[in-house]
């Protein structure tokens, strides 16, 4: 079994948090029998990096890449018939270990608007700080940055580290910073499995569209600074880049405009009727033709 269809699980919320912070994370979506198998067969298999012969086997496809949650998700960021990863990696991390991989972007990642490839992480056993997780800086898969200029970062500002209990998994946009954070429990092996999922039909909107939420209006959702993150570029532009990327995911990012100034997809209050529905892109605002839509292209695109 390549390929996977489902219903989707994610609400348009949860699409714009993926886009704004390059990540979800879901807790215990693996089982606890199948983590408990996996770290067996890791205990039994101690130097084997690559796991891929466990895509033969229906247990660790069915309960950990197809796990209902993830698959779930999976099918709302990439659609119908989602293809599933060619290969399985054990990132076999010992502890202590007070000098791991430094911050770096994976091979072949390319920032861009689109989503075609997802890079999930899971964590097979209880995974603490102490055990050196992976630590990723959201927001940063918009950041353009190469591993040839990130890996003289040290200590950032904003990260998360990727912790939780075992069947915690961590699905992330494929160019966002990461790197394992040092490790100081002794005496202690961290695994953690990394694979990928890939798409195979066109974006459109048809993952969990609910009535209590709507993207032509609920702007704050788009802002990293209102989930709590940190200004990393110029104000703004974080909820304009997640904007761009959920209008590509709905199909429609032709749609996508920026006017340089204040309008959608800013974060906003409760705005006169008369502004409501400036430069909200026409799916969204649900009212047709719409007689001028403004647009600026910026100098620098990425600035
Ligand atoms: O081991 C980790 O936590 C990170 C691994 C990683 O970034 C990689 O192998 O690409
Ligand atoms: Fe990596």
């Amino acid at each position: 079994m390549h390929t996977h269809d489902c219903e989707p699980t994610l609400t348009d919320r949860q699409v714009i948090e993926f886009c704004r912070e390059g990540f979800l994370t879901l807790e215990g979506a693996v089982e606890a029998g199948v983590t408990d198998r996996a770290i067996e067969y890791c205990h039994a298999h101690p130097e084997d990096r690559e796991l891929s012969v466990l895509l033969e086997e229906d247990w660790f496809v069915d309960g950990i890449l197809l796990a209902p949650a993830v698959a779930g998700a999976v099918r709302s960021l990439l659609g119908a018939g989602f293809g599933l990863s060619p290969f399985v990696a054990n990132h076999i991390g010992e502890c202590p270990d007070p000098d791991p991989l430094g911050w770096h972007v994976d091979g072949g990642n390319v920032h861009t608007f689109a989503l075609n490839y997802l890079q999930v992480f899971c964590l097979p056993q209880d995974t603490t700080v102490e055990m050196g997780p992976t630590e990723i800086l959201p927001g940063s898969h918009f950041l353009l940055g190469q591993s040839a200029l990130v890996s003289r970062y040290g200590a950032i500002r904003g990260t998360r580290m990727c912790t939780g209990p075992a069947g915690t998994v961590y699905i992330t946009c494929y160019p966002i910073w990461h790197r394992r954070y040092r490790a100081t429990a002794t005496d202690c092996t961290r695994h953690l499995f990394k694979y990928n999922y890939y798409r195979n039909s066109p974006p459109r909107r048809d993952w969990v569209v609910e009535d209590s939420f709507d993207p032509a209006h609920h702007t704050d959702d788009f802002n990293h600074l209102n989930a709590g993150g940190l200004l990393m570029r110029r104000n703004f532009l974080d909820s304009y880049d997640a904007a761009h990327m959920y209008m590509w995911l709905c199909g429609r990012e032709e749609e996508f405009r920026y006017v340089g100034g204040t309008a959608w997809p800013a974060p906003r209050g409760n705005w006169p009727a008369h502004f409501r529905n400036y430069a909200v892109p026409p799916s969204l605002s649900g009212n047709g033709a719409v007689p001028y839509q403004p647009e600026a292209p910026p100098m620098l695109r990425h600035n």
